[in-house]
């Protein structure tokens, strides 16, 4: 069941492997571009295997060779080139990779050069000056290793953690083969990835069944299971080829909501529901809510609600509690419960790219995907000209691409085309078309791209440039961070939300997973700020459109309601909002 994603990082895994060896880097070389071909193939790659294996080399940068290893992982879930060169590397020169700075070649001139076989080696080749003797490796090359370990060492030794849009999918192929097996009655995931958190440490499933020993055998057969880690009777673990953990957990039909309840979590909110049921002479677990046994009952008290999560949370006097909410505890959850934005409520798409820029879809393709999705609006906001490595747009090109989506419109009676663009917000706040040409379009979105590791208070004054900017009605991604990647900019989201809700200005959480930016903190701030929210999927192919779930989950972790989620709101009522703010504009200017 590999991803288009997951054959795309285990090719780079290859290359990188070769790298550390010196490997010639003409194979090298092929292994990375087939990696980025994988990642930016539209079609299942899997899929497109299955049907006829010959297909996949003749998929543009995927040559024979490298198309027989991508079949060989369909086939097999594993590639054995990569488990030789796993098994010819010393395993800590792979952990080296992941210090900033650090590529595999320079592991490579570590291990050759200096005997470098892990992070230890690497410290005391530095402190011992063998280091300073390796060609390339100058004093500040050095000095920037010395910081890359330090900052290792400081972050300590935290688990890694992966992106909810990685995990949830995982989670739900594995569900699928659950509920079809034999005696399975309910099946769910729970902990941090049902909470929506943005990274999840390992994956919580649950199953309610009448064969345990089914189950077992179901789940401990899954393709892309490099280790079982338990086998027991009500809980098994195992970990995935790639790192993720998997528990299990098996309880009868007749707890499944209070087990669902303790897995899901968090921490924090079951010491806080359980505090609650001791105050009301009950106790709370993962078989259920009791009551506080008096001698007569032995051990454990009558049951007072165990089947679903609704009548435990009713019986603690308690609303049903989204799992997305439930980092809170005490007088946050006692209110009533909100009317948090959910899925099916959004129904326009304010920031897509085309073929014209960095997309993978035309104009009529994009249009036919969000009319598919029962949308009611579409803005297509291609790249702008800072933005040349996405092939941004030359005012020359916007005006013709103006063109092409008004024309496009009559092909599409349900849906409203606005014609945008992201524009981008330049270091300095300065935005990268002029007032004239932004005049022109329905919507502008206004993302910073470049210079994320600006200072806080240059990223504040930049961003505040843009909000205030009254052509401007969403800001895109406003931190450029990449979970687990880049930390991006670190403004003062306090002026920026207050800004936001003053100028009428947007703030967009963005929905791929590798960014979902605002986040919740984020959407948090800018709720209490009285800000508007989009929650904008960035559509560069077909599959981006699925991503909206982590936006949502992003956005109801933050409280945001549907009133101020303009995705959410009448067709009417959206375009108002796009053309009162730009009037407003030419008032203010004309007066
Ligand atoms: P993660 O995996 O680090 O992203 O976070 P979670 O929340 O998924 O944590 P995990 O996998 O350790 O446990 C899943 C849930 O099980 C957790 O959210 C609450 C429940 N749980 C596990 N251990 C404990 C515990 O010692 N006390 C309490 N009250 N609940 C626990
Ligand atoms: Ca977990
Ligand atoms: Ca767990
Ligand atoms: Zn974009």
């Amino acid at each position: 069941m590999p991803t288009n994603a997951e054959i795309a990082a285990t090719l780079t895994a290859i290359a990188d492997l070769l790298d550390i060896t010196g490997a010639n880097a003409f194979k090298v070389n092929a292994y990375r571009k087939a990696s980025r071909a994988a990642e930016a193939e539209t079609q299942d790659l899997e899929a497109l295997a299955v049907a006829d294996p010959s297909v996949l080399r003749k998929i543009e940068g995927i040559g024979e060779s490298i198309a027989a290893k991508i079949v060989e992982l369909i086939t097999t879930h594993r590639i054995a080139e990569l488990e030789r060169l796993r098994s010819e590397i010393p395993a800590g020169l792979i952990e080296l990779l992941t210090l900033q700075g650090v590529g595999p070649k320079t592991v490579h001139l570590f291990w050759t050069k200096a005997g470098v076989t892990d992070l230890a080696s690497l410290k005391q080749a530095i402190d011992s000056g063998a280091l300073a003797n390796v060609e390339r490796m100058g004093a500040k090359t050095i000095e920037n290793l010395r910081a890359s370990i330090a900052a290792r060492d400081a972050a300590g030794a935290q688990p890694t953690r992966f992106r909810l849009g990685q995990a949830v999918p995982i989670a739900e192929s594995m569900l699928a083969v659950l509920r079809t097996t034999r005696g399975v009655r309910q099946a769910a995931f729970a902990g941090s990835a049902r909470r929506g958190r943005e990274t999840v440490g390992d994956l919580d499933l649950l199953v309610s069944c009448d064969d345990h020993a089914a189950v077992r055998q179901a789940f401990l057969s899954m393709p892309g299971i490099d280790r079982v880690l338990a086998n027991g009777d009500t809980r098994c673990a195992a970990q995935l080829v790639g790192g993720m953990q998997v528990d299990l957990r098996i309880v009868d039909d007749s707890v499944f909501g209070a087990a669902l309840l303790y897995f899901t979590g968090s921490k924090d909110h079951n010491v806080f529901l359980r505090e609650r049921a001791i105050n009301a002479q009950m106790r709370l677990n993962e078989y259920g809510l009791h009551q506080v046994p008096s001698d007569s009952d032995g051990p454990v008290g009558a049951l007072v609600a165990a089947h679903s999560e609704e009548s435990i949370y009713a019986a603690l006097g308690l609303p049903w509690v989204p799992p997305e909410r439930r980092e809170l505890h005490g007088v946050d959850l006692e209110q009533p419960p909100m009317d948090l934005v959910e899925h099916h409520q959004v129904r326009a798409e304010l920031h897509a790219h085309t073929t014209a820029s960095d997309g993978s879809l035309t104009i009529h393709e994009l249009a036919s995907l969000a009319v598919s999705r029962g949308f009611h609006s579409l803005a297509i906001t291609d790249h702008s000209k800072a933005s040349a490595q996405a092939n941004g747009l030359s005012v020359e090109r916007l005006l013709r691409h103006i063109d092409a989506i008004r024309a496009a419109q009559a092909d599409f009676p349900t849906l409203r085309l606005l014609a945008g663009s992201e524009v981008d917000i330049l270091a300095d706040g300065r935005l990268d078309y002029d007032d004239e040409t932004l005049a022109l379009l329905d919507v502008v979105v206004a993302s910073p791209h470049a210079s994320l590791r600006q200072e806080p208070s240059a990223a504040t004054k930049r961003l505040l440039r843009a909000i205030t900017h009254p052509l401007v009605h969403i800001i895109g991604h406003p931190t450029g961070r990449i979970l687990l990647g880049r930390d991006g900019l670190a403004p003062d989201m306090h002026e920026l939300t207050a800004a936001a809700a003053e100028s009428g200005t947007a703030l967009e959480v963005n929905c791929h997973w590798s960014r979902l930016d605002l986040r919740d903190t984020h959407v948090k701030m800018a709720v209490a700020a009285g800000a508007l929210v989009a929650i904008d999927c960035d559509i560069h192919g077909a599959e981006d459109v699925d991503n909206l779930r982590y936006g949502v989950a992003t956005a109801r972790r933050g409280g945001l309601t549907r009133k101020s989620c303009v995705n959410t709101w009448e067709q009417s009522a959206l375009l108002a909002w796009l053309k009162n703010k730009k009037s407003a504009c030419a008032l203010r200017s004309s007066r």
